[in-house]
């Protein structure tokens, strides 16, 4: 099809990377590049949809009539936090077990099924959202029961589920075949990554199908009755789960990215493998952070699971977030790129889009999604927070500055690796993704001080002048100004993602890409982790810079010996987010404190 889907491959069907030295069969690669592509149609769907939504909340423009307002952002919300995400953690998963392991994809007939259900379900839901009428009311995204959606979309919706199930079986194939085969050897650290994330993603789903099954069965009326308490907790399972698929992916994204494209290491495999471990575990509690407000569940049962049982998983993500610069360091400093406290990080290549993105992205969702969430997931904070634009404003930087980046980074690569396009426009797509996060950084920021410093309301499309209240938000006008600009900024950075990528798909010149910096290296084949190992690249293309970074290894952690390389400028950098950590709990703590006087 249009030449996209013919790379040479050996008589096996497995062909070599040139630049990470993976083997990779043509049956897993055309699967990856059917579901990547179809991903990008979701965010192109749902980035139209971003403009209608923003324009519409920003009232001196007031874009869509209130009428329509839920219809858009239903639409945009479905698109890209489900469709967008979920046909590229599919794809993801693919990458992480058949390319990384140099396998076949297992069942690949399974696959190409999965991926025409998920199509015919999302199909179904954009349909069933947009022909909305009375009495059925857009869902949302989180369509809660009793407020009628029409009977179409919740179909949509489990048909989509069942397809994203079935599309995991030939991950889980392929890995179950690796294990046969080499029973004692350890699955390299990405591919371990994508098994965790599968694992949660078949819960998510689980949970998902015992949510809407019954609610379409309620909405064709053959339920007579759901519980709305029941159904809230039920959707979270779902509903927060998807969003761990993201953080899993993300996270797995970012070790292989910062591989790839800037040369790291694992620096030590065991505490990266403990923290997945970690999430595995405690992540799943987190969904109880969206019942914070709710009546029915006790408040042992809420601080307990938001508060004891997720920091389990917030310590997992801030040991990844510290291994991962940590594996640039060492790795960087291994190979004599750059020395002082922060020479290693200045002389990393920021011009690469691949790269830029994926720092961003560890960046940005650290300090501004990943602390925003442990507050806002914190009982008595949660109560500035609730249902106010701060909400949106908190998980648009976790899924959009964090996961939406980091997959538009991974996207730029398999551009260059997967269909063998070289970029268009290079000066652009150096600057797309900074646009494209500062301004999306903007607006989370924006739609954070309104909801929190102004109680500004989230789902709203007018609220300068509710009818028939005294509230009154227009001292916020000049904040919501901010916002409105920054999203038209952020959607033009969207809008270049895209045509970079259709441009290099089709405009680009062929990509014959350099060996990566670490070839094959330690995190995609960790030696003394186990795993699959020889790939050609490690013995060929890994070079002389590598030797320094092979004297120093470490025989009980697989990787390097992380003690042979300072890792103090990554030290001083997470010193820096605790000392933010502590200021914005603490000031959450005062604004919370001037909603009344205590004591007075
Ligand atoms: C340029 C990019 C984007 C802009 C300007 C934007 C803007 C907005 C705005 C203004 C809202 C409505 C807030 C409200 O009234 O409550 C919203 C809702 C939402 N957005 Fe975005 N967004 C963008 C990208 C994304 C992406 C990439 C995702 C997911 C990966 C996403 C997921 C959502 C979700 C889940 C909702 C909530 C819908 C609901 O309340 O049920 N957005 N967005
Ligand atoms: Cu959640």
């Amino acid at each position: 099809m249009l030449g996209l889907f013919d790379n040479d491959y050996d008589a096996d069907g497995f062909r070599t990377c040139s630049v990470t030295g993976l083997n990779i069969h043509r049956s897993a690669e055309n699967m990856v590049k059917l579901y990547g592509l179809t991903s990008v149609v979701a965010l192109l769907v749902g980035g139209i949809f971003a403009f209608f939504v923003a324009m519409t909340r920003w009232e001196a423009i007031g874009l869509v009539s209130p009428n329509d307002f839920y219809k858009f952002t239903s639409i945009h919300a479905w698109n890209l936090l489900i469709f967008w995400m979920i046909f590229m953690e599919i794809a993801i998963l693919y990458v992480g077990g058949p390319f990384v392991l140099g396998r076949k994809l297992a069942l690949e007939n399974v696959a190409k099924v999965a991926y025409g259900v998920m199509v015919a379900g999302a199909l179904l839901v954009n349909y069933a959202i947009w022909t909305t009428e009375q009495p059925n009311q857009a869902p949302l995204l989180t369509s809660y029961v009793p407020l009628p959606s029409s009977a179409d979309f919740y179909l949509g919706v489990v048909v989509f589920l069942v397809g994203a199930l079935v599309a995991a079986l030939p991950f889980l194939a392929t890995i179950w075949k690796e294990k046969r085969e080499k029973p004692d050897a350890t699955l390299p650290l990405i591919a371990f990554g994508a098994f965790i994330c599968s694992i949660v993603a078949a819960e998510a789903i689980v949970g998902g199908l015992i949510t809407f099954v019954p609610t379409y069965f309620w909405r064709i009326g053959v339920i007579e009755h759901l519980d709305p308490a029941w159904y809230r907790q039920m959707y979270w399972i779902v509903g927060h789960g998807t969003q761990q698929i993201n953080l899993l992916a993300m996270i797995t994204v970012w070790y292989f990215m910062t591989h790839v494209v800037g040369g790291a290491v694992v620096a030590s495999e065991k505490v990266s493998r403990t923290a997945f471990i970690l999430y595995l575990f405690f992540i799943n509690m987190g969904a109880a952070h969206h019942l914070m407000s709710d009546p029915g569940v006790s408040s042992a049962w809420r601080v307990w699971n938001t508060s004891y049982a997720a920091y389990g998983a917030v310590i997992a993500s801030m040991i990844h977030a510290f291994a991962i610069p940590a594996g640039l360091e060492v790795g960087r400093r291994a190979r004599n790129e750059g020395g002082g406290t922060f020479g290693w990080l200045w002389s990393a290549p920021w011009k690469d889009p691949g790269f830029s993105s994926t720092i961003l992205s560890i960046i940005m969702f650290g300090f501004l999604g990943g602390i925003t969430g442990v507050m806002m997931g914190q009982m008595q904070l949660n109560m500035t927070w609730h249902n106010t634009l701060a909400t949106p404003g908190h998980f648009h930087a976790t899924v959009v500055l964090g996961t939406t980046l980091a997959f538009m980074g991974l996207l730029y690569y398999v551009i260059r690796l997967l269909f063998g396009k070289d970029w268009v426009a290079k000066p652009l797509a150096t600057i797309q993704p900074y646009l494209y996060g500062g301004a999306m950084g903007l607006v989370c920021l924006m739609m954070m001080y309104l909801g929190v410093l102004y109680g500004v309301p989230r789902r709203h499309p007018s609220v300068m002048d509710i009818p028939g209240t005294a509230f009154d938000f227009s001292a916020a006008k000049p904040l919501f100004a901010i916002f409105g600009v920054s999203a038209i900024l952020a959607i033009v950075g969207g809008g270049l993602f895209l045509a970079l990528a259709l441009g290099a798909l089709f405009l680009g010149d062929d990509y014959e890409g350099e060996a990566a910096p670490t070839g094959a290296g330690p995190i995609v084949a960790a030696d003394g982790g186990g795993g699959t190992g020889e790939t050609p690249a490690e013995t060929d293309s890994a070079g002389d810079d590598a030797e320094a970074a092979e004297t120093a290894e470490d025989d009980d952690d697989g990787g390097l010996a992380a003690h042979a390389f300072s890792m103090r400028g990554t030290f001083l950098l997470t010193l820096v987010f605790f000392v933010t950590f502590v200021v914005m709990y603490a000031l959450n703590w005062y604004l919370l404190s001037q909603l009344w006087t205590i004591g007075g």
